[in-house]
Formats: structure tokens, sequence, C-alpha cells
């Protein structure tokens, strides 16, 4: 009988901070929003929330961040990560591998959802828009891996799927992770051997 071919590896893909460069859309659009006001610099940037760093600066600058990337043309106007655009490319025309990108919109979603739509579909092409996963809880969708810049990603499953695979970003360089958790630091750095080290092994 012949083997049983080996079920796909599958991959979900974080938008914000791994594709799509957010932290330096947010700080360009809120330099040119308000350019009396302080701001924090990407080397300063610490933690995930924007918002509640720059709450802590001054109570009002938080909701004055949050309304930057509210605002239309934000999420559509972000410049690609270095490296994403080739990386997806190659990704998806891996045998064995099914890429999904998987994002959470912001709770006002007016402007949000269409934009990383069209974001999608101008940066990576049609066929990566029938491969978007909205949702605000990631730990219910089912994967071998998932790339995204957060921290820690809750949801209502305590025990995902996916092995969450921490993508470097300016808010969370500074983190020492507890092992096993591992990181990828750009998309120069190696995506394949982390592909391949869910693989199953050849016998
Ligand atoms: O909050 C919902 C999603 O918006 C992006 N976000 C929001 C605020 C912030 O300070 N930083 C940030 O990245 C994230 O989108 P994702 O990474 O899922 O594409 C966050 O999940
Ligand atoms: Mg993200």
């Amino acid at each position: 009988m012949a083997a049983a071919a080996a079920s796909p590896l599958r991959v979900l893909v974080d938008m914000d901070g791994v594709l799509a460069d957010f932290e330096g859309g947010v700080l360009r659009g809120f330099a040119a929003a308000f350019p009396g006001e302080p701001r924090v610099e990407l080397a300063q940037r610490r933690g995930f929330s924007t918002q509640k760093q720059y709450r802590s600066l001054r109570e009002d600058l938080g909701a004055k961040i949050v309304s930057v990337y509210e605002s239309q043309g934000f999420f559509l106007g972000l410049d690609p990560i270095p490296g994403a655009v080739e990386a997806m490319q190659e990704m998806i025309k891996m045998p064995n591998t099914e890429v999904f990108l998987c994002t959470s919109p912001i709770r006002k979603y007016k402007y949000c959802v269409q934009e990383k739509y069209h974001w999608v579909h101008k940066h990576l092409g049609p066929e990566f828009v029938e491969r978007i996963i909205l949702t605000r809880d990631k730990t219910i969708v089912s994967a071998d891996l998932l790339i995204d810049d957060k921290d820690t990603i809750r949801g209502v499953e305590p025990n995902p799927s996916w092995e969450h695979i921490l993508f470097t970003c300016c808010h969370n360089k500074h983190l020492k992770l507890e092992p096993p958790q591992r990181r990828l630091e750009s998309w120069k750095d190696d995506w394949r051997a982390i592909l391949d080290s869910k693989r199953p092994k050849a016998e």
C-alpha cells in the first residue's frame, strides 16, 4: 500500500506588525496630525498597545493615537514590512503548505476591515484575499503555526492548536521569551527553517 501523504502544514500569518508596518504608520500619522504633541519614538516603544503607552505619557494622548489608526486611509496606507511580500509569495508556492492571513480588526471597523482587504489585494494579490481570516479571537483558528507580533495571544480556547512564533517588532524586542517560545526576528531571518521544524520527519 502507498504511504499516506503527510497533511499540509498550515501557517497563519498576522498582518499588523508582521506584514504591514502599523508602528511606522501610526507614528507618522500622529506626528502629522498632532505636530506639537510629545510622541513615542519607535526605539522607545514598549508593550503591544500604542494606546496604553501614549496614555501613560499623558491621559489625552491615548485617544489621539487611537484617532490616527481609526482614520480613513490609515490601514491602506501602511508600508509592507521589509521582506514580507517576497516571503509570502514564496510561502504560498511551497509544496504541502497552506498559508492564511489571520488578523484582528479594530473595534471601530468602518475603514479598517475594507482597507485590510484592499491592502492585501494591492500588495499580495487576489489569491491572498481568498486567504484572509478576520477574527478578534485567533485561539479558535486551527493551524500548526501563528506568526504574530503580539506577545500574549489569548481567547476562548485555552490550548490553541498552533505554536505562536513571536515576530520581532519595536514593542516586543526587549522581551525575554520563556523557552520553548520562539521568535522570528524579521523576514530576512530563517522562516523556512521554522516551517520545516513543524513538518513530519522523513522515515
Ligand atoms: O486591536 C485590533 C488589531 O489592530 C492592530 N493593532 C491595534 C492597536 C495597536 O496598538 N497595535 C496593533 O497592531 C492589531 O492587528 P493585527 O496585528 O491582528 O493585524 C490588533 O490585533
Ligand atoms: Mg500584529
